[in-house]
């Protein structure tokens, strides 16, 4: 298929007035009329032809302006049809059809389609054409009226209830609206229902809709949602604008979570949480994802994107409105530091190969490949720089503005940064680089003490990535401060730009030692990028002995983390080739663990291991082909030498970290559980099993549970696995986690088999996507050297199912393949391997559109 080019955008040649759809529902043969309100767009620069959107429609009759037509009057493709301009009754007419769909058959999960007897859908990006013909694009927005027909008890739509009587349901949504943000919801379901005032005091319904027996599982995505309306209000002056707000759980669903105007749809692992089935960490992203999906309902819906390629206007808009409500929920610099490691781990992977895109697209060939850490991610960074550069009051000012100006539009990123560049008076010609090229910039720095002056030279420089061989200099905001050898601030926190090629700075140090009341210092220690001031990769040049000082002084918690992280990072490949830890760091650490008034959160992120590809990045980075497997066992070893070095502190913490039994997710309590299962962990390495025996037997809540678990699987406790299982084996979502823990905590050398025998067990449905992702996602991300096993068996495992699941589902069979992506890292024997499968996996017939441009980027 031909690459769709954001320089080829034109207008619609028709817009919207209003719509109206029947749904009469049956799974094998849903019948859909429509009745569509058409005027010509005195903008559309097409040539006056109906354009409609359609796949996988029975056309059952059409009509425009009550006149039936006929099979002559438009042309069908197995892609929509077309009625040309000299068909059409005049500029502006009524258009109707009736098409019949096969919800039960739709094993790809867009459009209308059947989960566990419910029916619902999923639109975004290009689904709404598999439910009926229509202009499925962005820019065409409408008010929708719905009915829905059938006997299911609950019949939901988007925006407020109008009408409804027994098997039978009308909705109409005021608001206009493309038509990816439709969404139906009909089956047997039960709320979880709650109120809402808004801030002028409009009394809103809330509901969360699940299957029965789930409703005692919702109290904290209510909890989260209501305090995400509020938030909403508080810091941003948005109000919610429909008189119910409904969000539905569902069990087979691609994503996290869908944002569909008044009624938001949710994967169930995003809502239903209850102490003894939930973890910390499911209960934070219940929280983030609630917000987040709750959020778009003004940057995305009210204000929407022109055409997909502005897909990061409200991505990257929300994600970052996402993690501020996080950061101001829970702890500030936990929020950050995690937001960078997630940012680390899935954008800078992507940015370092074949895959890396800019923040908006210039082409696509599926969209739905499109929805990645870069635009989320890497686009909500740029939001962040952005504030940072104008200041948090005009950043508000421009927001402001930009919901006034644009409310009810499909908007580009030209519009959004036009708002800033009005609200603020700056010229943000260059800033927009950010989203026209790819890549991880990189910054250097440099610097020298001489005659009591500091003398820093700071750099940048932009690799170039696929299609882009040279790239213009970015504007980087680098907040940083300076401190003394012994730990001292000797300047407060200040930003500087850098955005030509270099940037040379000057610092008087006697000026400085005067007001830090200290002696002129002969060294100086800047803590560069504080709090990740941009998303790019910095040398900052630092001795070990300066990130020892920055570890244990730096006012930065971000800075004092990431000191300690590039000091493990260092000593991790220091022990991969031979060498051994460094005492000095672990005396670090002992009396950082030590500081009681430090955030235990914090403490948990400054004892974790970079990541095993983390490590794999680095050693490329540092010009060495990555050995997974002597990866893993380094890794394994830094463990053993830490816990060795720190196990009276471990031990202690252990105790003293004990929150309980009453079992709060509140930030706090989670913090102490996330370090004392960290300790318990490392404890494991040394002691052996019977501590993690004892935590998994007392343990009253998933969190703690699911530790003991994972060190059990690791310290070859035989009989663990069933037992979870016997325990659990009802429950799907904790199943998920059950089948997970094993791949990703099996052996290297053995992970294939236990992930192949797992896909055996009569609880493996690959057709669900939670259980898909939990086996095979287990090995390719969970157990990075069971899957680059050198014999090739992960490869092919992964390939084997991938075929297999694309010809159900492109989509989730898509965004799996990226775990080949890293395949240029490693050695010759491993680059055959992966290519091989990856051949194996273009040569497959009927492959989708959606692996195979995946394949052929990844193989480019
Ligand atoms: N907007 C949806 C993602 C849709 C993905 C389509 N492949 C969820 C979100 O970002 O909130
Ligand atoms: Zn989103």
């Amino acid at each position: 298929p031909q690459p769709i080019r954001l320089a080829d955008y034109h207008p619609p040649s028709h817009l919207v007035e209003a719509v109206e759809l029947t749904f009469r529902l049956a799974p094998r043969g849903t019948r859909v009329r429509s009745k569509i309100r058409f005027r010509a767009n005195p903008a559309g620069l097409e040539n006056g032809n109906l354009r409609l959107d359609g796949e996988n429609l029975r056309l059952v009759s059409c009509a425009l302006d009550g006149t039936p037509l006929t099979a002559l009057d438009y042309l069908l493709t197995p892609e929509g049809l077309t009625v040309p301009a000299e068909r059409l009754p005049g500029p502006s007419f009524t258009w109707e059809a009736e098409v019949e769909i096969d919800p039960a058959d739709n094993t790809a999960l867009e459009g209308l389609y059947t989960s566990g007897g419910m029916f619902c859908t999923q639109c975004e990006a290009e689904g709404f054409r598999k439910i009926t013909f229509y202009p499925d694009r962005p820019d065409v927005m409408a008010p929708f009226t719905v009915r829905i027909e059938s006997d299911l008890p609950i019949l939901l739509s988007n925006g407020n209830p109008a009408a409804s009587g027994p098997g039978w349901a009308e909705w109409h949504d005021p608001w206009p609206k493309p038509a990816y943000l439709f969404a139906l919801v009909a089956g047997d379901l039960v709320a979880h229902s709650d109120r809402f005032t808004t801030m002028s005091g409009r009394d809103v319904a809330l509901n969360i809709w699940v299957r029965p027996g789930d409703e005692d599982k919702c109290a904290y995505a209510m909890d989260a949602l209501k305090r995400s309306m509020r938030w909403d209000e508080e810091v941003y002056g948005r109000e919610y604008d429909l008189d119910v707000f409904n969000i539905v759980a569902v069990d087979d669903f691609n994503m996290g979570a869908m944002e569909n105007k008044g009624l938001n749809i949710f994967n169930s692992k995003y809502v239903l949480a209850s102490p003894e089935t939930a973890t910390d960490r499911d209960y934070d992203f219940i929280e983030s994802i609630v917000a987040h999906e709750y959020f778009h309902n003004w940057t995305g819906n009210r204000i929407t994107c022109r055409d997909w390629f502005q897909l990061c206007l409200k991505e990257g808009l929300t994600v970052f409105r996402d993690q501020q409500f996080s950061a101001d929920t829970r702890s500030a610099p936990v929020q950050r530091i995690e937001d960078v490691l997630q940012l680390r781990a899935r954008q800078f992977r992507e940015d370092a190969g074949p895959l890396a895109h800019n923040v908006r697209p210039d082409s696509y060939v599926e969209i739905n490949n499109f929805y990645t850490a870069t635009v989320y991610e890497k686009g909500a960074e740029l939001i962040g720089m952005l504030r940072r550069i104008v200041g948090a009051q005009e950043y508000r000012a421009a927001l402001d503005e930009y919901f006034r100006r644009h409310d009810g539009q499909a908007c580009t990123i030209e519009d959004w940064l036009a708002v800033f560049e009005d609200v603020t008076g700056r010229d943000l010609s260059q800033f927009k680089r950010w989203y026209t090229q790819a890549g991880t910039p990189r910054v250097s720095a440099e610097w020298q003490v001489a005659e009591g002056r500091l003398h820093l030279r700071l750099a940048q420089e932009l690799p170039p990535t696929p299609g882009q061989p040279l790239k213009e200099p970015v504007v980087i905001p680098v907040a940083m401060g300076l401190l003394s050898p012994e730990g001292a601030e000797l300047l407060p926190e200040t930003t500087v730009i850098l955005d030509g090629p270099e940037l040379t700075l000057d610092f008087d140090l006697d000026e400085m030692a005067r007001r830090a009341c200290i002696a002129r210092p002969d060294h100086v220690i800047p803590s560069l990028l504080r709090g990740f001031s941009a998303p790019v990769i910095l040398d900052a040049g630092l001795s070990r002995a300066d990130r020892l000082v920055l570890l244990a002084h730096d006012p930065d918690p971000f800075n004092r983390w990431e000191a300690g992280r590039s000091l493990m990072r260092e000593t991790l490949m220091e022990m991969l080739t031979g060498g051994a830890p460094d005492p000095a760091l672990f005396d670090a650490l002992d009396r950082l663990l030590a500081e009681d008034r430090l955030d235990a959160a914090f403490r948990a992120l400054c004892l974790a291991l970079p990541s095993e590809d983390d490590m794999a990045q680095a050693a490329h980075d540092a010009g060495l082909v990555p050995d997974p497997t002597a990866i893993h066992a380094t890794r394994r070893a830094m463990q053993v030498a830490m816990a060795r070095a720190l196990q009276p502190r471990l031990a202690a913490l252990y105790d003293a970290m004990d929150p309980g039994p009453a079992y709060s997710p509140d930030a706090d309590q989670a913090a102490k559980r996330a370090l004392r299962n960290s300790a318990l962990t490392l404890l494991a390495r040394i002691e052996g099993p019977a501590r993690a025996k004892a935590h998994y037997a007392a343990a009253t809540n998933m969190t703690d549970e699911i530790a003991g678990f994972t060190t059990l699987l690791e310290t070859g406790d035989p009989d663990i696995a069933r037992r979870f299982h016997d325990r659990w084996k009802d429950d799907r979502l904790v199943m998920d986690k059950w089948f997970m823990a094993q791949v990703a905590h099996a052996a290297p050398e053995q992970a294939v088999a236990i992930a192949r025998a797992l896909t055996d067990h009569p609880l493996f449905d690959w057709t669900n996507p939670n259980r898909f992702r939990s086996v095979i996602g287990g090995l390719t991300s969970g157990n990075p050297a069971g899957f680059h096993d050198p014999s090739g068996a992960g490869y092919r495992f992964l390939a084997d199912w991938l075929i297999r699941l694309d010809a159900k589902n492109p989509q989730t069979a898509a965004r799996m393949s990226t775990a080949f992506e890293t395949w240029r890292r490693y050695d010759a024997d491993r680059q055959a391997l992966i290519t091989g499968a990856l051949d194996r996996i273009a040569a497959q017939d009927g492959l989708s559109r959606d692996l195979s441009e995946m394949v052929e980027r990844i193989r480019a």
